[in-house]
């Protein structure tokens, strides 16, 4: 078994695994370099050896337990028809919803405009490199998925005033992303993807009384189904003030935690695996500081099934030989 199911299936608490959100992208320039000659990045997320050769970029330097495919979550709606346009320094800019024109794609184009991402999870799961590893795919939260659908760009802070204003689009789109995702990642298993990730990044933009039925429901939907195809399935609610109720509803196969929260009292009161909760801006300062803070969570978690990771992505900005420690380090505790 990989040192990654070890950790969330059979629970073991020594020698954590390790894979870092974010990984495969942008503080490594053998990526910056194939990023300047290709500037549309959806397509080079449909570009199967290009998109496999960057996931594999972090493995060929750092020792990690697992490769996340390089693609994004804003491949569900392109794949619903709606425009995705990545802006420089602005981010992520999506075209007017059409709720007409969503409802009549069918599941055989929607495969098939996401088609070069499956190959290059084939690709991945075929290589050398992904032995003994696991090879994560993974889907934006439906909550998550909405707020770019409606928003149209990042929330940043807040949701666009109108938001909540017309339920009936909402419910919609909630019922259509829900068969769309399992297919999506229904595609990713069969491709080769041995764990999914869900990442729901906006979950703290909610109030309380409003998760159940944006965030409970559906995703609960989702890691169901994963469950049924026997794949373990990581949440990351972003933001959420309360992690103990949403593991306790939700009940996912591990949770990823972000910086915000305590760890030793995640430690005490979440009995299933936990991944995460370093601040990657940690990585942007020195050695010393870095192997402190990493311990912290190491000596936290070290009676508890714990996956090493970062609270949120790693940043541009990072050094890869600050990785390069951090990888060691944990390896070596
Ligand atoms: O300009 C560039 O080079 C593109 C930067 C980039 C990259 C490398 C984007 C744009 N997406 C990605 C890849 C990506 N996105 C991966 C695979 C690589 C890896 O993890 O190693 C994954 C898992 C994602 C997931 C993703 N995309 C999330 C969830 C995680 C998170 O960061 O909260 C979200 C919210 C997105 C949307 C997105 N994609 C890219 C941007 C700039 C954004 C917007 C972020 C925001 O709204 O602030």
């Amino acid at each position: 078994m990989t040192p990654l199911l070890e950790t969330i299936i059979n629970k073991k608490t020594t020698n954590s695994p390790i894979w870092l959100m974010r990984q495969a992208g942008r503080y490594l320039p053998e990526f910056r370099e194939i990023r300047k000659l290709n500037l549309d990045f959806i397509n080079l997320c449909l570009n199967e050896n290009l998109s496999s050769e960057i996931t594999l970029q972090p493995l060929k330097r750092f020792e990690l337990d697992a490769a996340i495919i390089f693609s994004d979550i804003l491949m569900l709606p392109y794949g619903l028809n709606q425009k995705v346009e990545f802006k420089k320094d602005f981010g992520p800019h999506l075209g007017p919803l059409n709720l007409n024109e969503i409802s009549k794609i069918d599941e055989i184009d929607f495969i098939q405009k996401l088609y070069p991402v499956y190959k290059s999870i084939k690709k991945v799961s075929e290589n050398n490199l992904i032995k003994n590893k696991n090879l994560i795919g993974f889907v934006g939260a439906p909550w998550t998925l909405l707020v770019y659908m409606i928003n149209k760009h990042s929330p940043k802070k807040e949701l666009i005033k109108d938001f909540f204003k017309d339920e009936f689009l909402i419910n919609r789109i909630l019922i259509i992303l829900e068969k769309f995702l399992k297919i999506h990642i229904d595609q990713q298993i069969k491709s080769g993807a041995t764990v999914i990730q869900i990442f729901d990044s906006w979950a703290g933009l909610l109030e309380e009384k409003d998760l159940p039925n944006y965030v409970y429901v559906p995703t609960l939907n989702l890691v169901d189904y994963v469950k049924s195809l026997n794949i373990p399935v990581i949440c990351f609610p972003r933001g959420v003030k309360n992690y103990k109720n949403y593991c306790d509803i939700i009940k996912p196969s591990a949770i990823n935690i972000d910086y915000n929260v305590n760890p030793v009292s995640i430690c005490k009161k979440i009995n299933i695996p936990v991944q995460g909760g370093l601040d990657p801006k940690v990585l942007l300062t020195d050695t010393e500081n870095l192997k402190k803070q990493a311990l912290k969570y190491l000596d936290i978690f070290k009676d508890h099934p714990y996956i090493f990771n970062l609270g949120h992505g790693v940043l541009p900005e990072t050094e890869p030989n600050m990785v390069d420690y951090l990888v060691k380090m944990v390896k070596d505790y």
